[in-house]
């Protein structure tokens, strides 16, 4: 091998970054590490390799999370460059799981502003409303997912200009803990 850096080597440094940003133990990011690899020997996943990996970590049947699984994957895609390393998965992985709240709902905001603009408009909210309620298996008659975001705008889009900003998304829900319910994939 020479002075080649072996392909699935770990550099320490990442490491260390990991077990601060995650909070997890180092044995158990190894052993995440090891399994991404497995999925995925190039370390990089596309979207496709991501919802085969992802639906395995979640208990709702294959066709429920197929949906939720596309946003899923925009929200961990940190730098947008349309792959996940094994550093955005963990990192997103830990912290829709572990984290608090207010970092959940940094995820979530991420999920639901597909052109990336930093606010989000009803239409965003409604694309990932619908695939909420096909994840819970709610039906989309009784309460139609364009009413439910038209409601969940009039309650926290406090300066009813269409548009959610971070702060008034993240903040809104904080208030309204509920809608967390229909909002975010990553309750327990
Ligand atoms: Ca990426
Ligand atoms: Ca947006
Ligand atoms: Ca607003």
């Amino acid at each position: 091998m020479g002075n080649k850096i072996p392909k699935n080597h770990f550099d320490q440094s990442v490491l260390d970054k990991l077990i601060e940003d995650t909070g997890l133990e180092r044995e158990v990011i190894i052993a995440w590490r090891k399994q991404f690899l497995m999925a995925c020997p190039s370390g990089k996943m596309n979207r496709k390799n991501f919802f085969k990996f992802y639906r395995s970590l979640r208990v709702e049947s294959d066709e429920k999370v197929k949906e939720i699984a596309n946003f899923v994957f925009t929200a961990f895609d940190r730098d947008s460059n349309g792959k996940i390393d094994f550093t955005e998965f963990l990192c997103g992985y830990a912290i829709t799981s572990l984290g608090t709240m207010r970092q959940k709902l940094d995820y979530v905001f991420a999920l639901y502003d597909k052109d990336k603009n930093n606010s989000i408009d009803r239409k965003e909210m409604i694309r990932v409303i619908s695939a909420m309620y096909d994840l819970l298996g709610k039906p989309k008659k009784d309460y139609p997912p364009e009413r439910c975001v038209e409601d969940v705008f009039s309650l926290i889009d406090v300066n009813n200009d269409h548009s959610l900003t971070k702060d008034e998304f993240i903040d809104g829900v904080l208030k309204n803990p509920y809608l967390s319910d229909i909002i975010s994939p990553f309750n327990e």
